[in-house]
């Protein structure tokens, strides 16, 4: 870690800043908080600004004079900016992702994955900017010269959520950057030394002051007011439905450009003619990895009766069988949850299916030992009704629920009657019923026969009905967002 970022040390712990303007500065209060490993809550991480309005207030005065000089910079230049911060972010991948490990609680392996995927977020967009900003059209007119240009929108609010603390600030900021906006990020309180990171990768590459400024702290003394500024004039943001609907209002109703990435409640259908060993393996991997803490984490396994015994049976045993530890050890296959309210609400949601009599095949014991980390073991339910809370809730824990279903009509009609739309599966080696399927899901992200979760940073990433906004982020679709299009009609002075 470089060291700007550190203002101060304090009990052997250091104090992280906020960067406004392009430098690193306590909160005007000078109040901080605490972030704490997960896995092992006596390890005080560091201690991050606890800002409020004042902060956001400077950070967006920063970014709105910024804005100008950054947005007629040559797309060229600042395509090589974001190419220098991808090499310096790829020279601390290791770090990096320890530190995403320590903070999240998510394995070594996949903070290591994420952050590689941040630096592939940043690789692209250098190139992405290098590509057609406009189109040219014919006229009605033979002497008018009629094409569209993409301009910036000018500054971004970014709003981050702890579950993906490096891939989605990156995936969010680097098009807003790359467009040529200037950006005022709130991360997540529970993962801001991810944040710091990156900030320090885009700052350390060159970019100028107040292009980019990170404010940490709480939802309603950051967020809040950040969203309700009327120089903020788009709003990006990936979280909870009900904080994703507020935003909506707060920022809609004066004029912003939103875009959100919610909830989802993803379905696996696995049919009986499937590879069951890979459609196995493939659904806990959907429904466990980081602890099933991923908005497109499966969470209902819908199986055909034929096989539901034995797909069940095989659920279970590796559930059972999948080690829960500290995920700095190369053996963890399953971390903590983020932190101990989220452990809380998960295992209360367990012991509230277990007391409505939900069949309980695998997991659901409290786990103990592990350094008082906020463990939640992985449980699977069997014979879950559609309609459930089980069936219906989005629980972002490592809880699966199998409904068994008798043929593929009804398991895409029990996949589809949800609120969300995120990501979906089906598992079959037959093309008609995945054609079928691949029609009639409403998911915005649909996988054949591999699992629900996962992003590759080039094509579009959103959902249907509940867990989008109906715009798209990553990739070309990216760029939808963070510009709007300018009609020119060009035409010779008369006499010309
Ligand atoms: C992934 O599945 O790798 O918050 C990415 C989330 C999603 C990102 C998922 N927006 O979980």
């Amino acid at each position: 870690m470089a060291s700007a970022s550190i203002i101060e040390q304090r009990d052997n712990a250091p104090v992280f800043g906020n960067y406004i303007a392009g430098s690193w500065k306590a909160s005007q209060s000078g109040e901080t908080y605490e972030n704490r490993n997960p896995a092992n809550p006596s390890e005080l991480i560091g201690r991050f600004a606890s800002s409020a309005k004042g902060d956001v207030e400077d950070a967006v005065s920063a970014a709105a004079e910024a804005a100008g000089p950054w947005g007629t910079t040559s797309a060229i230049a600042r395509a090589n900016l974001l190419y220098k911060a991808s090499e310096i972010l790829a020279s601390r991948v290791n770090e990096v992702g320890r530190d995403l490990s320590r903070e999240e609680g998510k394995t070594l392996k996949e903070g290591i994955g994420e952050t590689t995927r941040a630096v592939q977020i940043l690789r692209y967009f250098a190139g992405e900017i290098q590509q057609p900003i406009g189109e040219h059209y014919p006229s009605m007119s033979p002497t008018t010269f009629l094409f569209t240009l993409r301009e910036p929108i000018g500054v971004c609010a970014i709003i981050t959520p702890w579950n993906f603390p490096i891939a989605i600030p990156a995936w969010k900021i680097v098009p807003a950057l790359a467009f040529g906006n200037t950006v005022v990020f709130k991360p997540a309180s529970l993962t801001p030394l991810c944040a710091v990171h990156l900030t320090e990768a885009l700052a350390e590459a060159g970019l100028p002051a107040g292009v980019l400024n990170m404010v940490t702290g709480s939802a309603s003394a950051v967020g809040d007011p950040l969203v309700t500024d009327e120089r903020v004039l788009a709003v990006s943001f990936t979280g909870s439905n009900s904080v994703g609907n507020q935003i909506k209002k707060m920022a809609g109703e004066r004029g912003a450009k939103v875009q959100l990435e919610l909830g989802g409640k993803n379905p696996a259908i696995v049919l009986a003619d499937a590879d069951l060993d890979h459609a196995v393996t493939q659904v806990i991997n959907g429904a466990m990895m980081s602890s099933g803490q991923k908005c497109t984490a499966t969470s209902r396994a819908i199986v055909d009766r034929r096989i539901a015994a034995e797909v069940t049976q095989r659920l279970a045993d590796k559930v059972g069988a999948l080690r829960m530890g500290d995920p700095l050890e190369d053996t963890t296959q399953i971390g903590p949850l983020v932190s101990a309210d989220a452990a809380e609400r998960v295992s209360g949601e367990i012991d509230r299916a277990r007391s409505e009599g939900v069949a309980l095949v695998a997991g659901g014991s409290k786990p103990d030992g592990l350094n008082g980390g906020h463990f939640v073991t992985p449980t699977l339910f069997g014979d879950v009704a559609p309609d459930s809370r089980l069936g219906q809730e989005e629980l972002f824990g490592p809880v699966l629920g199998v409904i068994t279903v008798d043929n593929v009509d009804e398991a895409i009609a029990v996949a589809n009657k949800v609120r969300y739309g995120l990501s979906a599966s089906i598992f079959t080696r037959d093309i008609g019923k995945a054609l079928g399927f691949i029609q009639k899901i409403q998911a915005g992200i649909v996988h054949v026969n591999s699992e629900t979760a996962g992003a590759e940073p080039h094509v579009p990433f959103g959902g249907y009905k509940g867990s989008s906004s109906y715009s798209r982020e990553q990739g070309k679709a990216a760029r939808e967002f963070y510009t709007q299009v300018k009609t020119v009609y060009l035409d010779p002075p008369p006499g010309a």
